[in-house]
């Protein structure tokens, strides 16, 4: 008789920071993890799952990933969405864990096996002011980061993005009843923000990757003069210089400037990056499992990326559950156009809810070799850190008015 999935549970717990995990069991004793965390909307993905997918999930094969990956995608009608893809996602990565868990293999082996040694992550440098950043790049340095993004605050400015207190943890989402307000100039960004990468590289050298997220706030003109402003500076990527939907914004970007462009982590699907990467728009594809469809649907943008020279750049902030970390390292350690991997340690708390085999030495994650994702969740961790509602700040122009945050 074929195995069949006997029960499907959502766990939302708040070690530090809300997740949404799903928790599948099958009646041949093999249990199954994805991660469905959607930051500052979380509640929306559990309903999903635990009230529309979940029901459907009892009695199916867990094997046949890709029909109930299909089953779930075109069953529902109402296509894409952050909601829809994130749920899919948890059920996708669950799936591939038992799967991987049954043939004994750590997932990458299911993939085709190792194309490199190690995955390279890349650490977050950031600062009230100049001479903060600069030495947050020489601890990441220091820790064998080989690859360092630096955000610092711009003058006149509150609260501006990828700017945190604590220096080893950025949380951008507050815990209340309301999103915190942040305010912006890109009069301002512009003038300030090469300052930084000179100053970097002046004092740190050109022996190690250097990364910058201008977080959608720029038109496509400032986008392209900032980038050809800063080339010397040599940036391995600066992300999502402009909202990422439109596509077209990329053109104008790509016309004027080198500086490598990364975007994606806001896409939900293969056809919201088609023309980017098909065009050759972007050099990097920063999509990440939890919020596109999971391991099977990136795997799948990432092989069509690789046809035209795009490389991956997963997103990877705190956000991303140990669960969606690890799926994301598996495709990297077997993808032949991987590029770089975003990582922001979790808190101690999330660790011990979510215990895992990945580890990070030198500069690089390496997922391990426990079979299936090689991460778990302890339930009875996670009951004791309830949900805790929280929201993304929202962003201000100076005279008021809303911008992107
Ligand atoms: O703002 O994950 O590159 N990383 C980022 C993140 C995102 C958050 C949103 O939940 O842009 O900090
Ligand atoms: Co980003």
């Amino acid at each position: 008789m074929t195995d069949s999935i006997i029960n499907a549970k959502v766990i939302v717990t708040c070690p530090g920071r809300n997740f949404v995990t799903l928790r599948l069991e099958t009646s041949d004793g093999l249990t199954g993890v994805g991660d469905g965390t959607l930051n500052g909307r979380e509640l929306a993905v559990a309903t999903y799952l635990q009230d529309y997918i979940c029901p459907l999930l009892v009695g199916r094969d867990p094997e046949q990933i890709n029909d109930t990956w299909q089953y779930l995608y075109r069953g529902a009608y109402w296509r894409r969405g952050p909601v829809t893809m994130c749920a899919i996602a948890a059920v996708d990565m669950a799936l591939w864990d038992i799967k991987a868990k049954r043939a004994g293999m750590p997932l990458y082996q299911l993939l085709g096996g190792r194309a490199r040694n190690g995955v390279m992550v890349y650490g977050h440098a950031n600062g009230r002011d100049i001479p903060q950043v600069l030495d947050e790049v020489a601890a990441y340095l220091d820790h064998g980061y080989q690859a360092v993004r630096v955000q610092v605050a711009i003058p006149g400015l509150d609260a501006v993005y990828g700017v945190s207190e604590n220096r080893t943890f950025y949380e951008p989402a507050t815990v209340g009843e309301r999103p915190q307000e942040s305010t912006w100039s890109t009069e301002a960004y512009l003038r300030f923000i090469p300052s930084l990468f000179e100053a970097v590289r002046e004092r740190h050298g050109f022996g190690f990757r250097l990364l910058h997220d201008a977080h959608h706030r720029l038109t496509p003109t400032e986008a392209a003069k900032l980038g050809k402003r800063i080339e010397d500076y040599d940036l391995f990527w600066l992300e999502d210089p402009t909202p990422a939907e439109d596509q077209d914004a990329f053109r104008i970007i790509k016309q004027h400037t080198v500086t490598p462009i990364a975007v994606g982590e806001v896409f939900n699907t293969i056809w919201d990056c088609q023309r980017l990467i098909s065009e050759r728009l972007i050099d990097f594809i920063r999509v990440t499992p939890v919020h596109a469809g999971g391991v099977s649907h990136v795997k799948r943008i990432a092989e069509y990326a690789d046809l035209y020279g795009v490389r991956t750049g997963f997103h990877g902030a705190t956000d991303m559950s140990p669960v969606c970390l690890a799926a994301a390292l598996h495709l990297d350690i077997s993808l032949p156009n991987f590029g770089l991997q975003e990582y922001m340690t979790h808190t101690e708390q999330t660790n011990e809810v979510f215990p895992h085999s990945y580890r990070f030495e030198n500069g690089f994650l390496h997922p391990g070799e426990e079979p299936g994702l090689g991460v778990d969740i302890d339930e009875k961790l996670a009951a004791r850190y309830p949900y805790r509602k929280a929201y993304l700040p929202v962003n201000r122009l100076l005279d008021g008015s809303m911008h992107n945050w």
